[in-house]
């Protein structure tokens, strides 16, 4: 720096220069000192999670090592094509009038070859990973511990403990929202959970971000997944698929509770009368309820 100083001709503008790039680079770093400050480690957390809410099932893992995965390979493919971009701009600038256009590559088969072959490599690994995971997420067990039948109704959830077994609880009980009652899902942390989604009227679709997963819920169809809450804990669930006018109202809480406040939660719907299964409603006629 010292020696740029010196030149006499240019120096002014050059002192200025650098002090314009030093204070640039001071005001960045305080900035990120600020921002990297702001942070707390649920932050930091989130952001290395690449925005996925904390995983509270055993399924979830898979996907979040498939997400945060995909966005490296994506991040790399970035990289290299800006730095190709940032590099001809660069290299094949206009430096004088009577510069010329720099030899054009047209009909060059390698290369052709190369940018064709290159994504086909690309959707083939992330092809081979996203079913990989995806057999493990749908996995079934031969026997799990507890089912839950899940309708998806205009415009809410209606869930079904089939708990008949259970000496716990030792009936089947229910539980329904309604447009302005957002219902609650209870699942005892630790014990396997297999639903059977099903649907009287619309596609719906049951997602819950916490457990990294959603399943359309579709009418005529016998849709199912099984998996493990992990963390106890409450939990934001909603419909995902865009169902109609009250779409927005279907939301519901889970609870994710010891075995025993499950069980103690399932005997309080059977004490308010809420046994057997509660069969969704058939669609209405047309010019019927909406
Ligand atoms: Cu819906």
């Amino acid at each position: 720096m010292g020696g740029i100083e010196k030149l006499p001709a240019t120096s002014g503008r050059l002192t200025r220069r650098v002090r314009a790039v030093r204070l640039g680079l001071a005001s960045v770093s305080v900035s990120t000192a600020l921002l990297l400050s702001g942070c707390s480690a649920g932050d930091v957390g989130a952001l290395k999670r690449l925005g996925l809410p904390e995983a509270a099932s055993d399924r979830a893992e898979g996907v979040h090592t498939l997400w945060v995965n995909t966005w490296i390979a994506a991040g790399l493919v970035g990289v290299f094509v800006w730095g190709l971009i940032i590099w001809a701009v660069v290299r094949y600038r206009k430096r004088t009038d009577n510069d010329q256009v720099p030899p054009q590559n047209r009909y060059n088969l390698p290369m052709e070859v190369l940018y064709t072959l290159a994504p086909f490599v690309i959707i083939g690994v992330l092809f081979y990973y996203t079913i990989a995971i995806q057999n493990q997420v749908l996995a079934k067990t031969p026997d799990p511990a507890h089912t839950i039948n899940v309708t998806g109704q205009k415009w809410s959830w209606t869930f079904n403990y089939k708990e008949a077994d259970n000496p716990a609880v030792g009936t089947d009980v229910y539980e329904v929202g309604t447009i302005v009652k957002t219902p609650d899902l209870y699942l005892p942390v630790g014990e396997t959970v297999h639903f059977n989604l099903g649907s009287p009227d619309v596609i719906h679709s049951f997602w819950v971000p916490a457990f990294a997963f959603k399943l359309d819920v579709i009418p005529g169809r016998a849709n199912n997944f099984e998996m493990t809450p992990t963390k106890e804990g409450v939990f934001a669930g909603k419909c995902t698929e865009f169902c109609g006018t009250y779409h927005s109202a279907m939301l519901f809480n889970v609870h994710v509770v010891s075995p025993e406040e499950y069980a103690a939660y399932l005997k309080g719907l059977a004490a308010k009368g809420q046994t057997g299964e509660l069969q969704a409603r058939l669609p209405q006629p047309e010019g019927g309820e909406r």
